[in-house]
């Protein structure tokens, strides 16, 4: 089959000093930081939508870029073509994973035998691409927001049947998921949600979801489906107010339906900020609750309302992101490039600057963030912080061993505590920079 990106060779590593827009200055595969290899570190996905799916369209035009790849879209052969698109991307810049939802791979057909026999063909496809290659699917999920059907959500949607439809494209992307051999699978709530609470039955929406991810994953377990189930937060748009609104509140819904054991998180940058939390935050309640699984990797824009999905560039970011993976002991999951090209960037080479762009960034994270560590400074900080914990009153209080009467008469002994030791933020963040800069 004829090259697809003929102007771009494969993507290498030229190191800092390089001026090559078409070579990694910092992305090292086979470097190895804290006993591992980078690739190891950082186990990059492309996601099938934004990258050969998205043209850049938005709500006032249609879109800038051509991802026909030479063929007639709405059909079999792109959809084919999109796959050996998307091998040749991938391999051009060493990604060893892709995400998918069902529609992206094919055009969804009126009827959803036909849809389903068109991802059999589509997915034999893969696997054949797959073979004599190291690429793997990273995650699969179904897209159960697009579809006018969706618009009141499909595990809380008000109809039976549209339900019923939910659960079947579940089962179809399940089955493909295993079939590609996937780490993990995805539940985005894009319209699990509402719009207003005066037509809205919360409690019989939230059952009916967890009703449905039981089901998903009794039927994943059923076929041999042995990766993570992953919620993925986000507290708005597409729905006024999604159920799945951050890290806390999916941990929440999780235990309180018995899910958590099948379920962790997929943290995505620009869900966290919509949230009003930073990425770290949400990437910190989910590792200290063991359910840090995997990343949607993108950035948002402080000055906007909505998810932008830009490539990451933002290198403090990353350096926070990684730190918290690093101290996660890694993902059991990847981190997804949730991301899109800019409007205005609608070449070749601009698919190539992004990924180039985004790779770069976080292997700049983990390379900071590894140095962070090995410094030490933060940790024994932090460490030092809490050390009045080590008395004989904070061991009892940590064991379980007091009472509030002990504390009480502990209190009247001490007569008022002294001021707790400074935080030193400021002194934390000049730690930051001098390890950033170094
Ligand atoms: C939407 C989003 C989705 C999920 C998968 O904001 O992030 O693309 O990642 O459905
Ligand atoms: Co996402």
């Amino acid at each position: 089959m004829s090259e697809i990106f003929k102007n771009i060779p494969e993507i290498k590593f030229e190191g800092k000093d390089s001026t090559n827009p078409l070579a990694f200055k910092h992305y090292d595969a086979d470097r190895v930081i804290m006993g591992k290899k980078m690739s190891e570190h950082l186990p990059f996905a492309m996601a099938w939508w934004h990258n050969l799916c998205a043209t850049g369209t938005d709500m006032f035009g249609s879109g800038t870029a051509d991802k026909s790849f030479g063929t007639e879209k709405g059909t079999m052969e792109h959809a084919k073509a999109k796959v050996d698109a998307g091998f040749e991307f991938m391999q051009k810049l060493g990604i060893k994973y892709f995400c998918f939802h069902d529609v992206d791979l094919v055009p969804e057909a009126e009827d959803i035998k036909e849809t389903n026999r068109r991802l059999d063909e589509i997915s034999d496809y893969i696997l054949e691409k797959m073979k004599g290659t190291d690429i793997k699917c990273l995650w699969g999920t179904a897209n159960m927001f697009s579809n006018p059907r969706f618009m009141n959500g499909a595990g809380s949607t008000n109809s039976v049947d549209v339900y019923a439809f939910a659960a079947a494209q579940i089962k179809k992307a399940l089955d493909l998921t295993v079939k590609l051999g996937g780490r993990g699978y995805v539940f985005w709530g894009g319209r699990e949600g509402y719009e207003t609470l005066l037509n809205t039955d919360v409690k019989f929406e939230q059952e009916n979801i967890a009703k449905l991810m039981h089901m998903a994953v009794d039927y994943g377990r059923s076929i041999g489906f042995e990766g993570d189930f992953y919620i993925e937060p986000k507290p708005k748009e597409p729905m006024k107010h999604q159920y799945d609104f951050d890290a806390a509140t999916a941990i929440g819904f999780l235990r309180q339906y018995g899910l958590d054991k099948d379920f962790k998180m997929n943290i995505e940058a620009n869900h966290a900020t919509l949230a009003g939390h930073t990425f770290q935050h949400d990437l910190r309640i989910s590792a200290i609750n063991g359910m840090l699984g995997s990343i949607d990797a993108n950035q948002g824009d402080t000055l906007l309302g909505w998810d932008t999905d830009e490539f990451p560039f933002d290198v403090y970011e990353a350096t926070k992101c990684m730190y918290e993976v690093l101290k996660n002991g890694g993902l059991t999951g990847g981190l997804n490039f949730d991301s899109k090209n800019r409007r205005p960037s609608y070449t070749v080479e601009d698919m190539f600057y992004a990924f180039i762009l985004g790779m770069d960034t976080f292997a700049l994270g983990l390379i900071k963030a590894a140095e962070l560590i090995e410094d030490g400074r933060i940790d024994e900080f932090v460490k030092e912080k809490y050390s009045s914990w080590n008395t004989e009153i904070g061991q009892k209080i940590r064991n379980n061993k007091t009472t509030l009467e002990e504390l009480f008469h502990y209190a009247e002994e001490i007569g008022a505590p002294e001021l707790p030791g400074s935080g030193r933020q400021e002194y934390l963040e000049a730690v930051f920079n001098n390890i950033l800069f170094k």
